[in-house]
């Protein structure tokens, strides 16, 4: 790589250095774990941009603006973020173990983790938060796990994950987009990694034969309601603002299984799905099955012609990566070239021409094809007709004009770029506040940087990484945080506070633990009353409140074998007295927040007295909220 120090920062040069696509692909490749020189330096302009910062900070007892939903990348999980303060509010386990709060071990969360439960990780990549009329509605967040191909679905009121479903006939799920209007009915998930369908042990040797798949959710039941086969593969996606249309990128037209194949094509391609088609075609009947699925499967392959009744191909340079749809009103779609300096700016208008038989060649959907720098990622936009594309070569946001972009396409000699910036360093995501909808309004932009290098103390080999906020309300961005994070955000999006409203209490008829409270009513218990030990057999219910600082049971009793269920029902209404229940030497401890009812099972296997006790500090006598299980041998 180049030292950045050669490079102009001249915010208005159309791109920092020309080059030819095979060395940008030879520099990717080796920044993927690299240590470039160029990757330290920092420029005057971000230190004196930096000095702006104060301004920015929420004082004590304030509250912030924006919720910003951050993945958790590889530790599974989605975070909350107060933006701008970059406060981490929560953690939402949704497919890895919690200590904490016990998800993976109560009955509750293993039935929402299914079948699954028995895979303790995740890789979760694209929060998105569900829409009404392309605005955030507050009712849903959904996730995507690229790990173990899911789909999760956190529900906002109450912060928790109350849906996973596993995709069949793919691998890994990347891109997760979501249906903006008339709302979220629909919830897409892009297959990445292509596979011979059935995966049965057939086609091992002969990738020619291998797929991958646009999968469509029932938002509400979490079905998948159809598939589509696809040529190459699939990385991230976009909807439209009309409800017509899903998109996403391809970077391995080739359909290669080596990096060497993946990178061969000076062209891939975005891949738009046409919804309608697809379902009358899906109601027609007009479709096929993979292997014991029963889901149907609609053939939207044929990039050769273009694309098919249901598909169009549209060729972009070199491996792209982001998809992401220009707000207020969805006009258009960027794709960044990712081995290619430039962003192809798609008009969706010219899709619906495309599938209207107006045009001959799909490349006439694109209207701008920006020269914006080195490896770029994702684009982002705010409310004054500009897009922020991040630079991972770069390390850098760069800012330019969307209406400038398509004149310069004309032919007129305009300079479309805005501003630059250093980030710190090799970003990936970037989002600017409400981005995704209507109601984007030009304030912040998150940096998501993969590499913090120098900018804290140091913490061993692993470093954390930067997730670094920008001002972009003037005409030049202003770095306003540095934020570290644990491993691994990749995307993270801000929605206004007003726009959740988050319960602060339980309701006791909560869908999430209905199936509990059944069981107890089963059992003549009412949970909000009743301290009592059902035996059923060798099996044994024990039923107990909480009310700070006490169980409603401090003893109870078990032979040694019995499978033990235990349910506890926290009665305190006021909000934030939270009581833990932990079960020494069992592995066992969860979350029972007030009106909450949560339950474990296993078995008692070691004779003796275990003490269990209150793990949430919720009373000057928390420590000795406490009780004894004893077991029979
Ligand atoms: S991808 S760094 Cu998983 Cu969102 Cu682009
Ligand atoms: Cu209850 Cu601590």
């Amino acid at each position: 790589m180049k030292d950045h120090k050669d490079d102009s920062m001249e915010p208005s040069s159309p791109g920092r250095r020309r080059f030819l696509g095979a060395t940008a692909a030879v520099g990717i490749v080796s920044a993927a774990g690299a240590t470039g020189a160029g990757m330290l330096v920092r420029s005057g302009e971000t230190a004196a941009a930096s000095a702006g910062g104060a301004s920015h900070s929420v004082k004590p007892g304030e509250l912030d603006e924006y919720y910003g939903f951050w993945s958790g990348g590889h530790s599974g999980e989605v975070r909350i973020f107060g933006i701008p303060s970059m406060r981490e509010l929560l953690r939402i386990p949704v497919f890895n173990f919690d200590s904490a709060t016990g998800w993976g071990i109560t009955n509750e969360s293993k039935r929402v983790l299914g079948d699954n439960g028995g895979f303790l990780n995740g890789d979760t990549h694209h929060p998105k938060v569900s829409y009404t009329d392309a605005r955030y509605d507050g009712r849903w967040c959904f996730i995507n796990d690229k790990a173990n191909t899911r789909v999760g679905r956190i529900r906002l009121d109450i912060m928790r994950t109350d849906k996973i479903v596993t995709i069949p006939n793919v691998q890994s799920i990347h891109g997760l987009t979501l249906q903006r209007v008339p709302k979220t009915e629909r919830v897409f998930a892009a297959g990445e990694m292509i596979i011979p369908t059935p995966n049965d042990g057939r086609d091992l040797d002969d990738p020619s034969k291998y797929w991958t798949l646009m999968s469509c959710l029932d938002a509400e039941t979490m079905e998948i309601k159809w598939q589509v086969i696809v040529d190459g593969n699939m990385d991230n996606c976009d909807t439209d603002y009309a409800g017509k249309y899903v998109g996403a990128t391809c970077y391995n037209s080739s359909r290669g299984v080596t990096l060497q194949e993946m990178m061969g094509p000076e062209r891939d391609w975005a891949v738009i799905f046409n919804v309608a088609r697809i379902e009358e075609a899906v109601a027609a009947g007009d479709y096929f099955t993979i292997g014991d699925s029963e889901i149907p499967v609609v053939d939207g392959r044929g990039a050769e012609q273009n694309g098919s009744k249901y598909t169009v191909y549209i060729p972009i340079p070199r491996n792209p990566h982001g998809f992401n749809t220009s707000p207020p009103d969805g006009k258009y779609f960027v794709v960044s070239g990712k081995l290619s300096p430039t962003c192809t700016v798609v008009e969706w208008a010219k899709v619906d021409d495309w599938f209207d038989g107006k045009l001959d060649d799909p490349r006439e959907t694109v209207v701008a094809e920006p020269e914006v720098g080195l490896g770029p990622l994702h684009t982002t936009f705010d409310n004054r007709g500009n897009a922020y594309t991040s630079l991972f070569l770069d390390s850098q946001v760069v800012k330019w004009n969307i209406a400038d972009a398509i004149r310069s396409y004309n032919g007129s000699d305009v300079n479309y770029i805005r501003d630059r910036i250093d980030v710190h360093y090799q970003i990936g995501h970037l989002k600017a506040s409400l981005a995704c909808s209507r109601d984007v309004d030009g304030k912040y932009l998150s940096a998501l940087s993969k590499f913090s290098k120098d900018r804290f103390l140091s913490v061993g080999p692993m470093h954390p990484e930067n997730d670094q906020l920008i001002d972009i309300s003037g005409d030049r961005m202003t770095l306003v945080h540095d934020g570290p994070t644990y491993a691994e955000p990749h995307d993270a999006l801000m929605v206004r506070a007003d726009q959740l409203n988050p319960m602060k209490v339980y309701k006791r008829d909560d869908p999430f633990f209905a199936e509990t409270v059944e069981m107890a009513k089963a059992d003549g218990i009412t949970l909000e009353r009743d301290n009592k030990v059902i035996r059923d057999g060798n099996k044994v219910r024990v039923y107990m409140t909480s009310v700070a600082p006490n169980f409603g049971m401090t003893e109870f009793r078990v032979k040694q074998g019995d499978e033990v269920t235990i349910v506890v029902t926290n009665l305190d209404t006021i909000e934030d007295v939270s009581h833990g229940f932990a079960l020494v030497n069992h592995g066992i401890n969860f979350e029972i927040h007030p009106q909450q009812t949560s339950s474990v099972t296993f078995v008692a296997d070691k004779p003796g007295v275990h003490w269990y006790y209150c793990s949430w500090f919720c009373h000057a006598l928390h420590m000795e909220m406490s009780g004894r299980m004893l077991v029979e041998a």
